[in-house]
Parts: structure tokens; sequence; C-alpha cells
């Protein structure tokens, strides 16, 4: 069923709430809901301004609450990242504020571990349990042998509790499973990753070139506002992308990409404008080093060469880069985001920047801006107590440009004797992990050895099913949690203050990490005291800002700084070299290309096609695949598959399908989609359906977890990403 906007918005708020019966605890412990803010547009609801966790751009919000429900969630327009409008998810908060769902009460295992029987326990228990079991390991095996998975902003409560606990092991799937390999490639060029929210700036661009990232359908809000603004100022848009993704259909050229070619393409670019002349010769020879190696490393990486690679034709190859180039320095390569495609991706994500630098638009309107920060004081800590080495990989396996722990690394050695030393504890902070880490195998035999687990979650997902203990947090519409003060086009802090008191017996994640931390003497390490309302409030103050001031506007903006070079901004660049190094050293020794070098992609088996994945505009990862009010928009996932592919293998629009990967992984049913809005030699999903866990009554069997069919990886070589678009699959009828 197709909605219109304003009939969304209208479920978002009403029908979803009405369903559902609130037991609402009293307000006093997590600080009170901040004060009524008269709207005169809204018959005099209360609106309280906040920011979103629907995912982690955190876009500022207005909150409209009558008789203690929540209405509707709106953009807040005082906001940078809003300005006035989220995007679908954030609307659709609500449905989980409301999910009839949601962990109610602590829980304990009852039978054995994954058979998702627990029985509900006190808070008090709960607690004491985790602590216990959190001493006995450091005791038996060293704190080292526990570890933090941690996905989100409230994530920073634990991370505290880990300093004083003594254990090295933290890790997100965020850096291994998305961005990392984009941050080194940028790192090791410019000694600065792109950073988040990315400050590029579409608005003023000319030409924007997408490699892949596909804005429209990866929602981030600003960026898709910034993108619209660009096309409605005559940007020229570039994509490259082996679907006709949304961006696609707004391009002025789509380059149908063989996968896992795009450094060929890169390179072939590079070629063309540098033999061409048509890159800044001013700033190259200001701020880069390494221009000749570059230069010799091109002159066989002709667009011919690359058409064989990529399929584009030489001629498109040269007219594009000529566009390319004729729009800068206001010329934006955008650097993506999830990064982790073909493990190869420090050397795509070094391409990039390499052709960034050539464009001149490092530090230029239209190109990346040099982020300003809004400084608001920190409370003082105690130092993080002496630790070991993070457990990362495998003992062969070192990647020398790793500089957070990996995930799947704290995954891998927490199967028995697999690393220096074995994970034997988990504590699991809003991840999914089941379906966050590829080969979800190795996840499930981790799961089972290990002494103890501990999940903090809002939903029964996957992962909590595996935990020997449950904690069920509030929602961000009802807690407290640290101020957002990113770096970013323009310095601003803002704070997230519950909307509402917490729903069932859930509790914020602040509370729950002081109680944890009493329980382990860990009290010091608390720096937030014993109220994250008092420690907001202090942090503002200490700005120099009124916090009553705050709550009503959600949002402190700091004195506009100079971005680009040419507001006067002298660009450093944390290089050995101290320019921008088209050629690295540090990746020479390390015994790395140091130039952008391209590896054929492994071909599909014969029979077989590539697996690709990306992302619904309605759905964050699997966490909001349960959400009833998105569901209304979209409730499961497609396979995407090339029309004449279809036919000649015999399958119809809409039938149902099962697929079967080159390790014999199978999923199903899903619908297919036969389009030619994608190549011949793939098919294409988003990620974030198939459940599989009892309580998720809405999101269960809807659709399938890509996950399930990323049994193989490629790990990049540089820093340790996990490569999703290695496996292939190959189709038949549904039979259950
Ligand atoms: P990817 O998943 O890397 O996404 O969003 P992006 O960084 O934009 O890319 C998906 C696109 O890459 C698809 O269009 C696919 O066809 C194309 N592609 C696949 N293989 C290749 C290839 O070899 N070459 C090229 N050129 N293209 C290829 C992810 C981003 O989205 C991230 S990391 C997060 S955390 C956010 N998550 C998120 C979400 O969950 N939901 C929504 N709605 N938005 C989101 N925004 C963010
Ligand atoms: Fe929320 Fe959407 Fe903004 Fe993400 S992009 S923070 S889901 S409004």
């Amino acid at each position: 069923m197709a909605l219109t906007r304003r009939q969304f918005i209208r479920i978002s708020g009403i029908g979803a709430g009405s369903a559902i019966a609130a037991a609402h605890l009293s307000s006093a412990a997590w600080g009170s809901p901040a004060d009524a803010i008269p709207d005169p547009r809204t018959d005099g609801e209360r609106v309280v301004p906040t920011f979103c966790e629907m995912c982690f751009w955190k876009c500022g919000v207005l909150a409209h609450v009558r008789n203690g429900r929540v209405t509707k969630l709106v953009g807040n327009p005082a906001h940078p990242l809003s300005r006035g409008k989220l995007c679908p998810r954030g609307v659709g908060g609500t449905g989980l504020l409301y999910d009839p769902d949601r962990l109610k009460k602590p829980l304990m295992r009852r039978d054995k571990r994954g058979s998702q029987s627990f029985e509900e326990v006190s808070w008090d228990a709960a607690l004491n349990r985790v602590a216990e079991e959190m001493q006995t390991i450091q005791r038996r095996y060293g704190p080292e042998a526990f570890a933090l998975f941690s996905h989100g902003f409230g994530g920073s409560w634990f991370k505290a509790i880990m300093k004083g606990y003594g254990t090295p092991n933290v890790t997100a799937p965020s850096y291994a499973q998305c961005r990392g390999a984009r941050e080194t490639g940028f790192t090791l060029t410019y000694g600065a990753p792109v950073g988040s929210p990315e400050a590029v700036d579409m608005r003023a661009a000319r030409v924007i070139t997408f490699i892949g990232s596909h804005l429209g359908e990866n929602m981030h809000n600003t960026q898709v506002q910034d993108l619209s603004a660009a096309v409605r100022n005559g940007a020229r848009i570039i994509v490259v992308d082996p679907r006709f993704s949304v961006v696609a259909g707004k391009a002025d050229h789509w380059l149908p990409i063989r996968p896992g070619t795009d450094i060929a393409l890169l390179l072939a670019w590079m070629h063309v404008i540098v033999s061409e002349g048509l890159y800044d010769h001013e700033y190259v020879a200001q701020y880069t080093s390494g221009f000749d190696a570059l230069r010799r490393h091109l002159r066989d990486k002709t667009p011919e060469w690359a058409f064989t690679e990529t399929g584009i034709r030489p001629e498109e190859i040269v007219e594009t880069a000529r566009v390319i180039a004729g729009g800068r320095p206001a010329s934006l390569v955008h650097p993506g985001r999830r990064a982790n495609w073909y493990g190869d991706d420090t050397q795509r994500a070094r391409a990039v920047a390499c052709l960034a630098a050539l464009l001149g638009s490092w530090g230029r309107t239209g190109g990346y801006l040099f982020p300003a920060k809004l400084s608001v004081p920190k409370v003082p800590a105690p130092a993080a107590k002496p630790m070991p080495d993070a457990v990362d990989m495998l003992p062969d396996q070192i990647y020398p440009f790793a500089d957070h722990t990996l995930a799947h690394g704290i995954r891998n050695a927490s199967i028995p004797g697999t690393a220096e030393y074995d994970i034997h504890g988990w504590m699991i902070y809003g991840t999914n992990l089941l379906h966050a880490i590829p080969q979800p195998k190795k996840t499930l035999a981790a799961l089972q050895a290990l002494d103890f687990v501990v999940a903090i979650d809002i939903l029964p997902a996957e992962i909590t099913g595996w935990a020997d203990v449950v904690l069920p947090e509030c929602t961000y519409l009802e807690r407290w949690d640290d101020i957002h003060a990113p770096a970013y086009r323009e310095p601003y802090a803002a704070i997230r203050q519950p909307v509402v008191p917490p729903l069932h017996e859930s509790k914020p994640g602040w509370w729950i990490a002081t109680e944890l931390g009493k329980r382990l003497g860990l009290q010091d390490y608390c720096y937030w005291g014993d109220s994250a309302e008092k420690y907001v409030a202090r942090r503002i103050e200490a700005a120099g800002y009124n916090f009553a001031d705050v709550r009503k506007s959600g949002v402190i903006h700091g004195k506009r700084q100079p971005v680009t070079i040419e507001e006067g901004v002298e660009p450093e660049f944390a290089t050995p070299s101290g320019k921008i190094e088209f050629e690295s050293q540090q990746m020479a020794d390390a015994g790395l290309d140091p130039l952008p070098t391209y590896r054929p992609p492994k071909d599909p088996p014969p029979g077989m096609l590539r697996l690709l994945i990306g992302r619904s505009p309605v759905h964050t990862f699997g966490r909001s695949t349960n959400n009833r009010v998105l569901g209304e928009i979209q409730a499961k996932n497609e396979i995407w598959i090339n029309s004449k592919t279809a036919r000649e293998l015999g399958f119809d629009n809409g039938e149902l399908v099962a697929l079967t990967n080159q390790d014999g992984a199978r999923v199903g049913p899903v619908a297919l989609r036969a389009t030619e809005r994608l190549r011949h030699d793939c098919v294409f999903t988003v990620h974030g359906f198939g459940h599989t866990a009892q309580g998720l009554h809405f999101g269960n069997h809807r659709g399938i977890a890509d996950t399930d069919l990323m049994t193989r990886s490629v790990i990049d070589p540089a820093m340790g990403a996990t490569a999703f678009n290695v496996n292939f699959v190959q189709l038949e009828r549904w039979s259950a």
C-alpha cells in the first residue's frame, strides 16, 4: 500500500500509539521530560526537542506530545542536520517507542543458550548476575577476556565502565563492517579521515560523482537535502553503480560498472585528467607529494584498458573525466560511506582521495570542507586502567592500519584456541551481531563457547535470544544521552532529553551503566554521576550556555568558522610528508601498494550471480524492520535481477524464489523483481530483513537476511575490513 506523506505522519503518531497500552514509570528517576513549549500550530501540544537515533546520523527532532503520548515527530528547524525535516525513518520513530514487542523487563535465560527461553527478573537480580559474571571472568582469565560490542550513541556509558574494568576489547561493526576502509584511505592520503557527519559541500558543488553511494535510498537526511539543492542549482551528477539507483535517476551520466572494478575506472579518469592537463596545477604543486609517481603509474591506465575491466565505453570515460574536471574545484567525488565491498577497499578509497586531490577539492567550496567543532567541556574522568593489547585478529593476520578493534576479530577470538588469548564474555549494546558481521556460523560458534553473554537492547532481536541476561534499555525518546557536538561544516551541539518517561520497566543506558558500575566498584568511572540530566546541564553551563534555554531549543550554534581554503584556512596534512600523499610511503613500508592499484575481482562461478546489497529508504539495518509504522511502507525485501537474465533462467517477475550461495547456504522465500535497472551479472537486495527471532512478531520471516548468504569474506589487507560483495548465488523456484 502506498502512503502519502500526510497519511504516513498520521499513522506514525496516532495509529501505532493507539494500539498499545502504556505502563508508565514515575519520571523522577530519569530526569523530567522537558517543560511545555506551547506551539501555536499544534493546539497546545507540548513540543520537546531532542535528537534522533533511528539511524546514527542524529538529526534534530521536535517531538509533539499530548496527554503523555507522542503524537508526531518532525524535524527541528534550528538543527543543522535536520533543518526542519526528518527522513521517513525519523518520522516513524513512534513505531519503535510504541512497539508492542519491546523488551519490557530484565530477562534471565531459563534453558540452553539460544533457545530464546527466558524468565522475567528484577533489575537487581539481573544486574547482580551481570556484575558477578564479569568479576568471575576478570578473576579467572583477566579483564581482557571480556569484550564490549557497542553500536549507537548510548554505548558511551558502557565504554566508560570498560575503562575501569580494564578491557581493551571494545568494538563496533561500524568500523570493519562499514566505513573503516574509507577513513583509512583518506587518512593515508590527507592525514585526516572524512568523519561523520561527512562535511561535504554538495550544496555548492557544480559536479557530484557518486561511486556506488546510493543517496535517496541511503537516507542520511542532510545529504539528501543537500543533493536536492545541488540538483535544483543545476549540478551535474555522475553515478557509477551496477544498479540504476534512485540517484542514478537524477544523473546526467549513469555508468553501470562491472561490480568490483571501480579502481580501474578511477585510474582511467585520473589518466585522462592528468594526460590532458585538466588537474589543478597550482593546488597539486602547493599541497601534494608523489605526483610524478602517480603520473607514471597512470600512463598505461587508459580508458581503453579500463573498458575491458569495467564495461564502460572509452568515450564515456573520457567524457565523464572532462565533466568531472570541468567542475573543479567544486567537483565533489563523494567519499561514500559503507566501504567494505571487495577487500581492496582502502585502495579504492585512496583512488577517490587522489582524484579529489587532482581536482583540488579537499578544503574548497563545493568539495570537502574542513569541519569545525563547538567545544563543550568534558567532565573529568579517571584514566583508563593499564591494559594489554586488544585481541584483534588471528595471530597470522596483522592489519597495519587498523586503528580500531575489529568486531569480527573479537568474534573470531571468542572461538576457543584461535588467538593470543581467548575472549570469554560479551556485553552487546545495540547491535544484532548475527546480522551485522559476515560468516554468521562463526558468530554462532563463538556464542556457544562463551562463558557469559549480556545483551542491552530495546527489542528481542536474534542476538538477545543468545544472551544469558537481557537488559531492556528505553528508546532515545525516553532518555538522556550525552551531548552530541561533532566536527561539521558549522559548529553546533545538540542535546537528547526524554520526551516521555520510559515505558514498561525499561531504563536508560546511563542508569544501567551506573548500577553496574556500583556493583563492580567502578563508580568513579561513571563520570556522569547519579543523574545524566545534571551531567548534561553541567557541561552545557561550563560551555557558557543556559541549560533551560537549551532544553527549549535542543541545539546550540557555535560561531561560524572558516571551513575552506578560500575563506583563509591554511591546510595542514598530518601525513609523514606534511602534504597530500599520492604515493604513500606508509603503504610501501607495510608491504602494500603505495599507489592505488587495481586487481580484477573474482568472476562469479558458472551459473551464479554476484550478490550486492544496499539500503531501503525506510529502514535502518534490521533495527527498524519490526517497526509497524515503517512496515506500512516496506515490510519485506525483494531480490532484484536483470529482466533478461530472469527470462533466460525461466523466472517471472514477482515469483517466489530461494537463493543458494557458493557454499550451499540457502535462504528464501523472497519475491523476484525482474528489472532493467540492474546489470545482468548480479542480483541486489536491501539489508535488514529476514528476522527469525520469535519475539519480533511483525518483522519475523519477512524477506531474507543477506548476512546468511555471506559465508565468505575477503579481508582488506590494510585495515581488516570484511568485504560483503564477494558472495555468489543461484536462484531456484521456491519450495519449502
Ligand atoms: P552501500 O551499501 O555501500 O551504501 O549506504 P552507502 O554507503 O550508500 O552501497 C550500495 C550501492 O552500491 C548500491 O546501489 C549498489 O548497487 C552499489 N554497488 C554495489 N557494488 C558496487 C560496485 O562494485 N561498484 C559500484 N560503483 N557500486 C556498487 C550505506 C550507509 O547508509 C551507511 S554505512 C549507513 S550506516 C546508513 N545506513 C542506512 C540505513 O540503514 N538505511 C537507510 N535508509 N539509510 C542509511 N544510510 C546510511
Ligand atoms: Fe533520524 Fe533519518 Fe536523520 Fe537518521 S537520517 S537521524 S533516521 S531523521
